[in-house]
């Protein structure tokens, strides 16, 4: 069943990025997915790609190696080779970080609306299968949902997927499982055994709901998934990587679960309280 639409979109103004239209808000409220086409500014995008290089060199494997993000959760996976983004920092891009949150106030479609906050961005380069590769991040994505790996109370998080080239589904590019963010909280991808992914362990998922095309990116594209959207990609075949830069959200009333978190350092949070505002900005 369709949710209603609520909100009007309305003009955000100029900015690094475009507004969402009224008719992609009513895609992702269906589907708890939408691609934005032309959504990123070349400008904005040229300024990502650069500091993402500076960052991770041409191989997009050439920063530090980090074994582990929280006690027992290894930091390498197949998906692709992840690595801050530091935009909250950089202005330029902390202005895009707020352009997208002030979208994701649209697309998260609250009956009694709340403000969104920045959770997390990352670049997240899938380096080509090929190759051995340091940091791993160079195999296919399994499919999955992230919202069990977050540690927060409630759904309505989100993740802004930002293509920095034009890319087709050879450089593994991801497929959604439209209609997947209305079936509740379906495993953590840590748990799948090798080779198996959600798809395997919920086959009817193929048939009732079915699985989109890999999408095909030009740079400045972004697909938004919610963070109950299953959702998995193919390898990158290519020779070179597939550079991604991912901006996360979450809805200002989320609150930390208590679980230990590999998104972030809960140091100093407190349980059933919403993100502490000065690492998790308010931005719309
Ligand atoms: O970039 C990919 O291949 C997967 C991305 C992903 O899993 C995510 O954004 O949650």
């Amino acid at each position: 069943m369709q949710s209603a639409v609520r909100k009007e979109t309305g003009d955000i103004g100029a900015g690094p990025c475009r507004p969402v239209t009224p008719g992609e808000v009513a895609h992702y409220v269906e589907h708890g997915w939408v691609k934005l086409k032309g959504f990123v500014r070349p400008e904005m995008v040229r300024i990502i790609l650069n500091t993402a290089l500076k960052q991770m060199g041409e191989d997009a494997d050439s920063n530090a190696v980090i074994e582990t993000l929280a006690p027992g959760v290894e930091k390498k996976i197949a998906y692709f080779n992840a690595e801050y983004g530091g935009g909250l920092a950089n202005p330029p891009v902390r202005s895009l970080i707020d352009h997208v949150g002030r979208n994701a106030k649209l697309l998260m479609n609250r009956a009694k609306p709340v403000g969104v906050r920045y959770f997390s961005d990352f670049y997240a380069p899938k380096l080509p299968s090929s190759k051995a590769a340091r940091h791993g991040g160079n195999g296919p994505t399994s499919f999955h949902q992230d919202f069990i790996n977050f540690s927060v109370d409630r759904s309505g998080g989100m993740t802004f997927w930002l293509a920095l080239e034009d890319y087709g589904p050879e450089f593994g590019t991801m497929s959604f499982v439209s209609g997947s963010h209305r079936l509740g909280v379906l495993g953590n991808y840590r748990t799948y055994q090798k080779g198996e992914d959600l798809l395997d362990i919920y086959p009817n998922l193929r048939t009732e709901l079915g699985v989109s095309e890999p999408m095909v990116y030009a740079a400045g594209d972004v697909t938004v998934h919610s963070h109950m959207t299953v959702h998995g990609a193919g390898s990158n075949v290519t020779n070179r990587p597939r550079w991604a830069y991912l901006m996360l959200v979450q809805p200002v009333d989320a609150c930390w679960t208590g679980a230990p978190a590999e998104a972030f350092d809960h140091t100093g949070m407190k349980i059933n309280e919403p993100l502490p505002e000065d690492r998790f900005p308010s931005l719309a």
